[in-house]
């Protein structure tokens, strides 16, 4: 009877352990399966402070067991007196020195790691043409979405990132409103964005993002501290690509500020009408400009608002229903206003604004 309850417990905890565990691992969000040099530093100091006192766990919680079993009142009796240990230098030594080291051990390698990772020295360099040295990407953190400007190409975009491989690529981070975090869990961070003071940092990814299978292409990043009622819903996806794919992808961000190819007149003519007021369509020029996200290739994003699936239903429903999916969020809800087939041929634009072939 006991042997069988026994089992039974025993497979409940595998159990659970195997729904819990199966959160981990996921190439496109985990700090476990680090995509760039940033992330596997990271990773590193983590390893090494969780294996540091899990040896410390595991020598306590052995002396504390011993102590207990050995020492049982009913094994030596009332009148047992144990050895009187107050005083030795040997012990108080050995309590001393060892916690010393062990805390040496963790705090030079982080020390070191926050300084290196926080080393922002080349991001103003050029070379001798005068041409900066190092990609720049401001970023500004929104109630509750992301816009990524380029300032030395010229171009911003929104809720997607996209990142030369093999660099080190720098970031100015800020926040219009509250304060928010930006984190990429497989490739760094997190770092806040606050309001009145720029936080500044690197992130190199070596992965392309295409290889990644169940990702959709993609990794995600997401805003770290609690910011309002839709924070959990403020994703961002960040796309990864080889220099030449990049530099392409710049140049047709940049021939967006020419005109563009519409996929639905009737569409670009409601949008006109009831949003050109918030979104701007063209990637080039700056930011802060418009209240609402840059929509300049919103065909070829992942998500829609950064988190709903990307298609026509899903558009549609956002447009409709803004505060239904994101509450609180800064877009008013538009399932008043539009007709059906006015929804429907501004979905159709939308989908369209496409720099990807
Ligand atoms: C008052 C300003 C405002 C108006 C008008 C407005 N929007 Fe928005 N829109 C926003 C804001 C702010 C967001 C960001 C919401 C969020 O994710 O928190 C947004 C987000 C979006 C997104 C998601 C963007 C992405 O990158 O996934 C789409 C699509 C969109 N709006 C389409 C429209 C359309 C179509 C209209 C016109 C019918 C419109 N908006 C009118 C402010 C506005
Ligand atoms: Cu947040």
């Amino acid at each position: 009877m006991m042997k069988g309850l026994k089992k039974w417990r025993l497979f409940s905890l595998l159990a659970v352990l195997t729904v819990f565990l199966a959160g981990c691992g996921q190439e496109e969000l985990s700090t476990l399966l680090p995509a760039g040099q940033v992330g596997r530093d990271q990773f590193n100091l983590l390893i090494l402070s969780s294996v540091i006192m899990l040896v410390v766990i595991i020598v306590v919680v052995t002396i504390y067991v011993i102590a207990l079993v050995r020492f049982r009142r009913s094994k030596l009796g009332e009148d047992f007196i144990p050895e009187q240990v107050e005083g030795s230098h040997k012990l108080e030594l050995v309590w001393t020195v060892l916690p010393i080291l062990l805390i040496l051990l963790l705090a030079v390698p982080t020390v070191y790691y926050t300084y290196k990772l926080g080393d922002v020295a080349a991001m103003g360099e050029v070379d001798e043409d005068g041409n900066p040295e190092n990609l720049i990407v401001d970023v500004t953190a929104k109630l509750y979405w992301w816009e990524f400007e380029y300032p030395d190409l010229g171009i911003v975009t929104a809720q997607e990132l996209v990142v030369p491989m093999d660099e080190k690529v720098y970031f100015n981070l800020i926040a219009a409103d509250v304060k928010h975090s930006f984190w990429i869990p497989a490739v760094g961070g997190k770092l806040d964005t606050n309001v009145d003071n720029v936080n500044k940092f690197y992130l190199v990814f070596d992965k392309d993002s295409n290889d990644i299978k169940n990702g959709d292409g993609v990794f995600y990043g997401k805003c770290a501290e609690l910011c309002g009622p839709s924070h959990a819903l403020m994703d961002f996806k960040v796309k990864t690509m080889p220099r030449p794919e990049f530099d392409q992808w710049v140049t047709s961000m940049q021939a967006t500020g020419e005109k563009q190819i519409v996929a639905n007149e009737q569409g670009e003519e409601v949008f006109n009408q009831s949003c050109i007021a918030c979104h701007a369509v063209s990637a080039v020029g700056g930011s802060n400009e418009k209240q609402g996200p840059n929509l300049a290739t919103f065909g070829d994003r992942n998500r829609v608002a950064g988190f709903m699936d990307h298609d026509k239903e899903s558009l549609i429903d956002w447009i409709k229903d803004t505060q239904k999916h994101k509450p609180g969020n800064k877009m008013p809800s538009f399932g008043e206003q539009l007709s059906d087939q006015e929804l429907d041929v501004l979905a159709e634009y939308l989908m369209g604004l496409s720099v990807e072939q």
